[in-house]
């Protein structure tokens, strides 16, 4: 239940916000708030206040999912407002993350006192599309300067005990009992007879800020992982803090909150933020299904994947033997790992104590017996049925009982091969992306004979490596590489039809992918696909729109590792390529297709029309749980703007379903059966109904 915990400390008053397990500022906890700050205000016994979090956060800040009905009276704002204007001192104990709204409820605190070991200050609003709407922009600058607000503000990014206490942000700092310190500290004040200390009276003068600070901030916003708005809006609202009284810099920071809130990039984000959590919920595993002991990793392959899975699971603090057959692969391996970690101590991104305690838990061997007491073991060597399959049977004959095995792998059946051991419920596939130290996502893909608590291991063990897992069922190219397959094939027949790499990375870049699809092939690599074509049955029209691609991979044009693909490369500067082109064209002559330019918006709604009917048809066949999972996929794994929400929030919000179907319609009477409407959409949009609430999850 959301609400405030009072107690009395004699002559102080505590008040812990208690809302488990992050204590977001629901209406409870802000009515709460208000009402004990006016009884302490009323009780004359009463000299000091001091404000808390129950359990491991001071608050996480406003509650997210309030935000969509909109929050009802009292407001935060007012809630701090009213407590900044408290005649007696207010002490914040930050007892933990003091996020968002909840850093906001700090600053409207007279002082603040921090537990140096999990004390953490951030103002992350950005990251969800809106900025600090309860005074942040205001009265942060006047605490730590403009500039050290902007960079907190914009950014998102959280800071420590020991940076707040350098930047002004925590009056005192202390080891022990944070709650005991800041009543202490509380009492000190009384005694020293120093009072309240609003920040809202202080003002920064518009001399004391370089005049071209501002448009030099918004200058340097790049590409923003908020979307085109809401960075723009936070310095326009810090700005707003320079040169003018308290309530006319909140007045403007009111206004271009509610801009924010209303804009479909925030509504985008927080489905985004809520989708990832989301996606750790499998219906029919319950919390009485535990996940299984894991502590130590077996990794077998050390070839680029066996490399950067490896990475992930040491940089997470678990010991990892890794397994090789021949001993130059096993020591390149190793010492692409090494490497790595040293990289990273040099880069600022590793203590050397702790590249020293990862390098001390890495193993090679040459044996696989070595990992028979491996609790997690994941397979990954060579993309081939027959070749994962006699690596099973071996690792079935030595594994103890009870261990994971993890097949890594972006296209194989996971039941064939989970049949050729004597345990498949102990067999899942786990796709991870590369890099695998690096990207977000792991596909975990559930066998048909796959056990619960294997699954749920698997899940933990994403979490504990910070992955975000999403579960898949079987089928060829799992959820993300199967709707990728839908996208590329529409890539190339936009190739065949006019548009060049440079168009189609153009549009959609512009419209917010990390990367187009043409440089995204030259960074995967061209010969995978053509290797993969080669290998699964295609249809004609399939076969007829890759033929110039597969060109370019047989004349050894596979992309960035060779220097050339789709596009030329200088290093890793796409250099657009002529010779491409005319291939394209000179096909397309041959198949007697009339080349035109295309928009950039056709090349867009194409891309995503393939991508997301494919995912309704992944949902439909009961592959992906739900739409929410799918779109998760897509944002951790695929570079996907979140501020899009991902293509299935696309088609539901931003198109519409019924248009969709519209949409896709037309586009099947030109081209054909590739535009074949999801059965999905096609009822859903009859219906009225909505994805969000179809699939299984
Ligand atoms: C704001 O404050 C606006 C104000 O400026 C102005 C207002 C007028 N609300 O992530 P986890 C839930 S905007 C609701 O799994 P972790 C989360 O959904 C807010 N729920 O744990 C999950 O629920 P479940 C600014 C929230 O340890 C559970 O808590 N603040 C909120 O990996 C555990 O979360 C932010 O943007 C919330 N604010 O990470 C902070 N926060 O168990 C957003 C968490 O049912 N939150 N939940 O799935 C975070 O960044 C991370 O959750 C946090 C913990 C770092 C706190």
């Amino acid at each position: 239940m959301a609400k405030v915990d009072v107690e009395s400390r004699g002559d102080v008053v505590l008040i812990r916000l208690a809302n488990p397990p992050v204590n977001a500022l629901a209406h409870g906890v802000r009515t709460g708030l208000q009402a004990a700050v006016r009884a302490a205000n009323a009780d004359p016994a009463v000299k000091a206040i001091v404000v808390t979090g129950e359990g491991r956060a001071f608050s996480a800040g406003a509650d997210i999912a309030e935000f969509a009905a909109g929050l009802k009276p009292p407001g935060l704002p007012e809630v701090i407002d009213e407590m900044e204007a408290s005649p007696k001192p207010v002490v914040a104990a930050v007892n933990g993350l003091a996020l968002g709204g909840g850093l906001e409820v700090a600053l409207g605190c007279h002082y603040r006192v921090m537990d140096r070991a999990v004390g953490q200050l951030g103002l992350p609003e950005v990251k969800i599309g809106i900025l600090p709407g309860a005074g942040g922009t205001q009265r942060l600058p006047r605490l730590v300067g403009v500039e050290a607000a902007l960079d907190m503000i914009v950014s998102g990014n959280f800071i420590n005990a020991a940076t707040a206490e350098k930047n002004g942000l925590a009056d005192k700092v202390v080891d022990g009992n944070v709650v005991d310190a800041a009543v202490a500290y509380a009492r000190e004040l009384v005694a020293a007879g120093k009072g309240a200390r609003p920040l809202s009276a202080k003002r920064i003068e518009a001399t004391s800020v370089p005049s071209d600070l501002f448009d030099k901030r918004r200058a340097a916003l790049a590409k923003h992982s908020s979307g085109p708005m809401a960075a723009k809006h936070c310095i326009a609202a810090v700005e707003a803090a320079v040169g003018s009284d308290y309530k006319s810099g909140v007045a403007r920071e009111s206004a271009l909150f509610a801009e924010l809130a209303a804009s479909p990039y925030a509504k985008a984000l927080q489905y985004a933020f809520f989708a990832e959590r989301k996606a750790a919920d499998i219906p029919d595993i319950g919390k009485g299904v535990k996940p299984r002991p894991v502590e130590k990793i077996g990794v077998l392959g050390a070839g680029t994947m066996g490399v950067g899975i490896s990475l992930a699971f040491l940089q997470a603090g678990f010991p990892v033997t890794v397994v090789e057959t021949k001993p130059e692969a096993l020591e390149r391996g190793l010492g692409r790992i090494r490497e790595t970690i040293e990289s990273n101590v040099k880069r600022g991104r590793m203590t050397r104590d702790k590249a020293d305690a990862v390098l001390a838990v890495l193993r090679g061997s040459l044996d696989l017996a070595d990992l028979r007491d491996a609790d997690f073991i994941v397979e990954a060597v060579f993309e081939k049925m027959a070749v994962k399959q006699e690596v099973f049977r071996k690792l079935d004959a030595v594994a103890k009982k009870g261990a994971v095995l993890a097949s890594n792998t972006s296209t194989l059946d996971v039941d064939q091969i989970a049949a050729v051991t004597s345990r498949p419920e102990d067999v899942l596939g786990t796709h991870f992306f590369s890099p695998a130290n690096i990207m977000r996502l792991l596909e975990v893909v559930r066998g048909a004979r796959t056990a619960k608590d294997t699954l749920a291991t698997a899940m933990s063990v994403a979490k504990r490596i910070n992955k975000v897992g999403v579960v898949a069922g079987v089928c060829f190219g799992f959820i993300g590489n199967r709707m990728v397959e839908a996208y590329l094939e529409e890539v190339q027949a936009m190739l065949l039809e006019g548009a060049t790499p440079v168009e189609i990375d153009g549009a959609l870049e512009t419209w917010g992918l990390a990367m187009g699809p043409n440089a995204m092939m030259d960074l995967a690599g061209i010969d995978v696909g053509y290797m993969i074509r080669r290998e699964h049955p295609l249809t004609e029209e399939r076969r007829r729109l890759y033929r110039v691609t597969d060109k370019i991979s047989e004349m050894g044009r596979h992309g960035q590792k060779t220097g050339a693909g789709y596009y030329r490369y200088d290093g890793r500067t796409r250099i657009p390529d002529e010779a491409v082109v005319a291939m394209f064209e000179e096909e397309a002559r041959a198949l007697k297709i009339n080349r035109r330019t295309l928009p950039p918006d056709e090349i867009v709604e194409r891309c995503l029309l393939r991508l997301a009917n494919e995912g309704a048809q992944l949902l439909d066949e009961g592959i992906a749980l739900r739409a929410s999972d799918i779109d998760t996929i897509y944002l951790a794994g695929y570079g996907f703007p979140a501020w899009r929400g991902g293509p299935m929030w696309q088609i539901e919000n931003a198109i519409g379903l019924k248009e969709t179907a519209e949409k896709v319609r037309a586009y099947q009477a030109k081209y054909g059966p590739r535009w074949a409407l999801s059965p999905l959409i096609e009822r859903l949009a009859k219906d009225g109904g909505l994805l969000a609430a179809a699939g299984k999850g």
